[in-house]
């Protein structure tokens, strides 16, 4: 049975799964979820994930959430001779990678939702200083990670760089990165270069970007 990963191609974490999938050139069926029409609240996807979010994976009876569980588990089993480079067996390697990929979900990913939410529902009509200084401090400490390692976690290309690089793209959209972390902006330069990122990033971040500023006028 081949995997399933339910996705919108706009979300930022399904956009992470989907780079997962094609820089393993994991053969997937995509199935698309509509949040905007409830489709994530039916009880048959409730069923799979009672957290009522995208992305989800199911293989065969197993199912899992969250863009962050999914990608460490896709590189575990099916990461090939990937599977040493996106998420190392060791245990110092591997923490900062988990460290890495918390720190996005609390710092990038947690930060930009609010605003997302916000501009969605018209109580804004561009990110409050609030909402700019919470997600610099998310770029600094990002940057203050890349002046230690070429890449988020390790001096190559791992699990945590593809979830940044969905939340950071996504980011940089509403509050964009200033050059004075040139770490940060060098890292991302690189990212954007990757086929996986052009391939399975670029398209859903259009979708993204109008989504997001679709209210406003
Ligand atoms: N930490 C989760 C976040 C998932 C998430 O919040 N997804 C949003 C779309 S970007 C969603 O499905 N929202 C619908 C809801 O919460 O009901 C991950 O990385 O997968």
């Amino acid at each position: 049975m081949p995997l399933k990963i339910y996705k919108m191609d706009a979300s930022p974490p399904a956009r992470a799964v989907l780079m997962m999938a094609e820089l393993l050139e994991l053969r997937h069926e995509a199935v698309d979820v509509n949040l905007m029409a409830g489709e994530h609240l039916t009880p048959d996807y409730l069923k799979k994930n009672p957290q009522h979010t995208v992305p989800v994976l199911e293989d065969g009876d197993f199912y899992l959430a969250d863009s962050h569980a999914i990608n460490t588990y896709l590189a575990s089993k099916y990461g090939g001779p990937l599977s040493a480079q996106l998420y190392p067996a060791d245990y110092q390697v591997r923490a900062t990678i988990n460290s890495r990929l918390f720190f996005d979900i609390s710092a990038i990913q947690g930060a930009t939702s609010p605003i997302v939410g916000a501009l969605l529902s018209g109580a804004i009509t561009s990110p409050t200083k609030e909402h700019i200084d919470k997600l610099n401090s998310g770029y600094e400490i990002l940057d203050k990670y890349l002046q230690k390692t070429k890449f988020a976690a390790a001096d190559h290309l791992t699990v945590a760089d593809i979830s940044l690089a969905a939340s950071v793209s996504s980011a940089s959209i509403m509050v964009p990165i200033d050059e004075k972390y040139s770490k940060l902006t060098a890292w991302f330069n690189t990212i954007q270069q990757e086929d996986w990122y052009k391939k399975a990033n670029v398209p859903g971040l259009e979708a993204y970007k109008a989504f997001v500023f679709s209210r406003v006028k």
